[in-house]
């Protein structure tokens, strides 16, 4: 990995630490960001070690106040939609990368910040965070997944409302329409999303990574597609060690010992 210039990227006790680390732009997404992020993302989903990953902003105002407005700007066409399918799949890469990534929202997220956060396996934000997808304030619409991503988790109703008002939502709007799992204390947000990861990897890694491709992959299929997809990841998991141990584990009446395998 090349020296990274727009973000922090630090991995202890297995967990990787992402930072979006340009606060004089409140952390606006810019294609060189973008970059980054991909490559940190490829590193922690390669990295056995790394059990979940944390997003976050520097400074205490934005997690990402979205894509670069300077460089939207001026893109043409053919760049733009370079743009966004770059920032697509570095978003896809989070949404499946096998572990859960938890988006620790301490401020503004807008635009691709929002979307950012959406691709992530939850959210939990402070008292202060702040949604939306103001993007046709700006001539155009969201391009990282917004339109998509957002209907699936809020509804379309709310969806719309919020991409074609361009209003900005506060945390305990977003957590009443679910776009939100938790609100924190500010000083908490780090604390807290490492308490779920914890839970999360003492439970079976491999079953970890097969609920969330069930989950992910089963939400575009039909509801007997999704039931046939969940029947097979589950028979993968008959096969494994981990299934054989979780299940001693408890007729045994003690804590299981997962390897992974
Ligand atoms: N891009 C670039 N710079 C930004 C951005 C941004 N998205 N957001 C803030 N900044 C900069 C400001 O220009 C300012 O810089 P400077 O100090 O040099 O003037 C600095 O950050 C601080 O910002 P403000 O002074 O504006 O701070 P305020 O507290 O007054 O306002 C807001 C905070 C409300 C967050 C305000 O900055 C704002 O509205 N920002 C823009 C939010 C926005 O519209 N986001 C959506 C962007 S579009 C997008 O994400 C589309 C995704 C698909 C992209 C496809 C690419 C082709």
């Amino acid at each position: 990995m090349s020296a990274l210039q727009n973000l922090l990227y630090e991995k202890k006790a297995g967990i990787a630490y992402v930072t979006l680390n340009r606060p004089k732009a409140l952390n606006a997404l810019s294609r060189a960001t973008l970059d980054e992020l991909r490559s940190v993302m490829e590193d922690a989903r390669d990295d056995a070690a790394v059990r979940g990953v944390i997003v976050t902003g520097a400074g205490d105002k934005a997690f990402v106040a979205g894509a670069d407005i300077t460089e939207i700007a001026s893109v043409s066409a053919i760049e733009a939609q370079a743009f966004t399918r770059s920032g697509q799949f570095t978003f896809d890469l989070i949404e499946h990368l096998g572990k859960p990534v938890i988006a620790a929202v301490n401020g503004f997220a807008l635009g691709g910040g929002c979307e950012l956060a959406m691709a992530c396996t939850l959210r939990l934000a402070t008292v202060h965070a702040k949604f939306g997808q103001p993007e046709v304030k700006l001539g155009v619409i969201p391009g990282f997944g917004g339109t998509q991503r957002l209907p699936r988790l809020v509804g379309k109703g709310r969806a719309l409302q919020l991409i074609l008002t361009a209003d900005t939502i506060d945390a305990a709007e977003a957590h009443r329409i679910g776009l939100v799992n938790e609100i924190v204390e500010a000083d908490q947000l780090v604390a807290r999303a490492e308490a779920i990861l914890n839970r999360i990897a003492a439970n079976a890694p491999i079953a970890t990574r097969l609920t969330l491709e069930a989950v992910n992959y089963g939400l575009d299929m039909t509801l007997a597609q999704g039931l046939v997809l969940e029947s097979g990841l589950f028979a993968v998991c008959a096969s494994t060690a981990d299934k054989r141990e979780g299940t001693a584990a408890f007729i045994g009446k003690r804590a299981p010992n997962f390897t992974g395998n």
